[in-house]
């Protein structure tokens, strides 16, 4: 027995148990439309008790007390501190819905990348994969729904802190006291909806959202141990047109000693932007260039778009492609024809497997080339011939059993499929290099295949500002790599700006300056001699935390707790934390505060509890809040008292296995703060086999202990260890 089931008339409620306590709720008895999203599978629950009652029963699971009325077939959940989830209503059939009080909630975050303030509460938000840009001049609050999917969220408060995924593929919309129409949520409502599908979600109720993340990573899945060189700085234009330009960027980096690991290719290498073709033109020696990139310390990054173009005799160059491999139109009985880049375009069926299997495969040229990284965009999908911007709904794909599957299910997935593809290609032919896959869209569970950026944004300070949020609430859906378009994409930013936002974007996982054709460069050489030392200065304390960084990836990939956090991560009793959109934590022990608004040179900063110390000036702070005095060069960065933080040396890219020595910096502090390092090649698989080492340091009595966990990698020296 690994269910219980309830049923009234037609309506059926199934409850299912999970791993790490997590409850499954089903109102259908049937194969739901296949998401790729979760992992688990439902187990034999140990110790569960049933109360029958004449109109309840009575479940308890663990923590969970749960009341099903056995006549509405609605939920009553309680956990140990009380009342968790008191359902008010139930749809099921054409468009399921779900309404419950939420009141005991103090703030609301996750649903992924939404261009909104870190907690969700009074908003309504859709899911709906979209190229933002394609429908709006400027990403903005009206947008509720962005590049990615994820019907996962949390509800925190003091003591309890619960997770619901609704594993619904379709367009779905969530409300939080907030809402009009069917969206209409009462005062401590919160609201949710599908246009099909199932109601079927999963509850994760925990003391805190670190636990909650655990959980859902178990459900779901963490981010991949992405190679330790893409945490360096990412350098992108669309496009750098020709072998000499690339060249010309990675020459001057190291000219002007800016360390940086990563160019990008966007669209303009392409031949008329046929995928997986290059401009011969353009890039007549595209190998050798790349190797003498390589050999200046830089791997490459090209842009892979979904869309195929559709040649005038109607064909497709792709070799192997047939035109079942491709979405169909039920109108004309052929593959569906969209426009894109390459104009006429058809788009790959990634929901089949051997579709999938031959896509992956095309990267085979890349990877002989040395290309380790793929950046797939406009899977939404974007479709310029349409008014919806998106491929319509009535297009269909096509399971592995010989299903048809129409975009309405499969929309927001399609990006999901996209990255599957990818990544399984990617690894298939590196054999045991790492590969990286950065991708716009994704739905739940993408976060195990791809990292993602915020898309299209713009030059501007608010958008700066709202990136954070943006990463928060990313981070809180799983999603652990991610950043934005540093110096914003449309737009031209100023000497300022670039400044500030390179700071920023030096505490983020996905640093990638990145700019839109039209717009100014955005190389660090190109606002003046002020502005270039003060983003090499940033640059430069990215790379020197770069083990720090790297070992809390290899958290985001244990136990998916993001590298980003909220505040309130630090301590939940604290209420102030809640709502705190323009700082944040990077891994377990630094607060990043960074500036935000022109001419600011002084900022104030809310400190959780404890003793804080500024990172450079060792100034100290026991204050709740303090108004800081920032340079133009400076970021302000604050360490935990009691942790030691890792220091690489500086080096101009990253020197991947070979890290020779680390400086140690001791903060002083009452309370002896554990670090965690981890180090292994960086690049390959053998960290999975156990080629690691893993340990935590901390400091007792004015010395430094360390408790290995894993002991399978030369570990560097560990130099003097500096106090602060
Ligand atoms: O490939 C060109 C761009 C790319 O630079 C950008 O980062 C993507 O988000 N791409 C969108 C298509 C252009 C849309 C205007």
């Amino acid at each position: 027995m690994n269910k219980i089931e309830f049923r009234r008339g037609r309506r059926c409620l199934r409850l299912r148990f999970y791993p790490e306590g997590i409850l499954r709720v089903s109102y259908h008895d049937k194969q739901n439309i296949q998401t790729d999203a979760v992992l688990l599978e439902p187990i034999q629950p140990q110790a569960l008790e049933r109360k029958e009652g004449k109109l309840e029963e009575e479940i308890r699971w663990q923590d969970l007390r749960i009341v099903v009325n056995k006549k509405e077939l609605t939920l009553k959940i309680y956990d140990s501190f009380g009342l968790v989830q008191d359902d008010q209503e139930i749809r099921t059939g054409a468009k399921p819905g779900h309404s419950r009080m939420r009141k005991w909630e103090a703030g609301v975050y996750g649903l992924g990348e939404k261009y909104h303030w870190l907690n969700l509460m009074h908003h309504t938000m859709e899911n709906w994969n979209t190229d933002a840009l394609a429908r709006v001049p400027q990403h903005c609050t009206a947008l509720t729904a962005m590049h990615t999917a994820i019907n996962f969220y949390l509800g925190v408060s003091k003591e309890r802190c619960v997770g619901w995924y609704y594993d619904n593929p379709t367009h779905t919309r969530f409300s939080f006291d907030h809402g009009r129409g069917e969206m209409a949520a009462g005062e401590g409502e919160m609201r949710f909806s599908a246009d099909g599908g199932f109601l079927d979600y999963y509850l994760m109720a925990k003391r805190s959202p670190q636990e909650v993340l655990t959980a859902y990573g178990r459900l779901t899945g963490t981010s991949p141990l992405w190679p330790r060189k893409f945490l360096g700085l990412q350098q992108s234009r669309y496009s750098y047109r020709t072998q000499e330009e690339l060249l010309a960027v990675a020459k001057r980096f190291r000219k002007e000693e800016i360390p940086c690991d990563v160019l990008y290719l966007d669209i303009h290498y392409m031949d008329e932007y046929r995928v997986f073709s290059i401009d011969q033109k353009a890039f007549p020696k595209f190998v050798e260039t790349l190797q003498e990139v390589h050999k200046l310390g830089f791997t490459v990054i090209v842009i892979i778009d979904p869309g195929v173009k559709l040649e005038k005799d109607g064909h497709v160059s792709l070799p192997g492609a047939r035109p079942e491999y491709f979405i169909q139109d039920p109108k004309t009985d052929k593959p569906y024809v969209g426009v894109v880049w390459p104009e006429e375009s058809l788009f790959p069926d990634f929901l089949q497997k051997r579709v999938r299997d031959w896509w992956g495969n095309l990267h085979k040229a890349f990877v002989e080339a040395g290309i380790r990284g793929i950046w797939n965009d406009m899977n939404e999908i974007a479709d310029f011939s349409t008014k919806s911007k998106t491929v319509p709904t009535r297009v269909t794909h096509r399971d592995d059993e010989g299903r048809l599957v129409t975009q309405k299910d499969m929309h927001n997935q399609y990006a999901h499929y996209e990255a599957k593809a990818t990544q399984a290609g990617m690894r298939a032919l590196l054999k045991n290099q790492r590969p990286f896959v950065l991708s716009r869209a994704a739905s739940a569970g993408t976060q195990r295949l791809a990292a993602v950026w915020t898309g299209d944004n713009s030059s501007t300070w608010e958008h700066m500002e709202m990136s954070i949020p943006m990463f928060l609430n990313l981070g809180m859906s799983g999603f652990s790599m991610v950043g934005s378009d540093v110096g914003g994409y449309a737009g031209d930013p100023s000497a300022e700006m670039m400044v500030r936002w390179m700071q920023l974007g030096a505490f983020t996982p996905l640093f990638r300056n990145h700019a839109s054709i039209g717009t100014r460069h955005q190389e660090p050489w190109c606002f003046g001699d002020e502005a270039q030392a003060a983003m090499k200065k940033a640059v430069e304390m990215r790379y020197r935390l770069r083990s720090y960084l790297y070992s809390a990836l290899w958290q985001s990939h244990q136990e998916g707790i993001p590298i980003m956090r909220p505040l309130y991560f630090l301590d939940q009793t604290d209420l102030r934390l809640y709502d705190v959109n323009d700082q944040f934590l990077f891994g377990d022990h630094l607060m990043v505060c960074p500036i935000l608004r022109p001419g600011q040179r002084q900022r104030m900063v809310i400190f959780p509890k404890g003793e804080w110390v500024e990172f450079t000036t060792g100034k100290r702070y026991t204050e709740s809040v303090a108004i800081v005095e920032v340079a133009f060069d400076q970021i302000p960065v604050f360490v935990r008292a009691g942790a030691v933080i890792p220091l690489d040396m500086l080096s101009q890219f990253d020197p991947e296995g070979e890290i020779d020595e680390l400086e140690l910096i001791y903060f002083e502090g009452t309370k002896n703060l554990k670090t965690k390092l981890y180090f292994d090649d960086g690049q390959s698989f053998a960290f999975e086999s156990g080629s690691y080492r893993e340990s935590w340091i901390h400091v007792e009595d004015g010395i430094l202990r360390e408790e290995i966990l894993q002991d399978q990698y030369s570990a560097p020296v560990m130099k003097s260890m500096k106090k602060r």
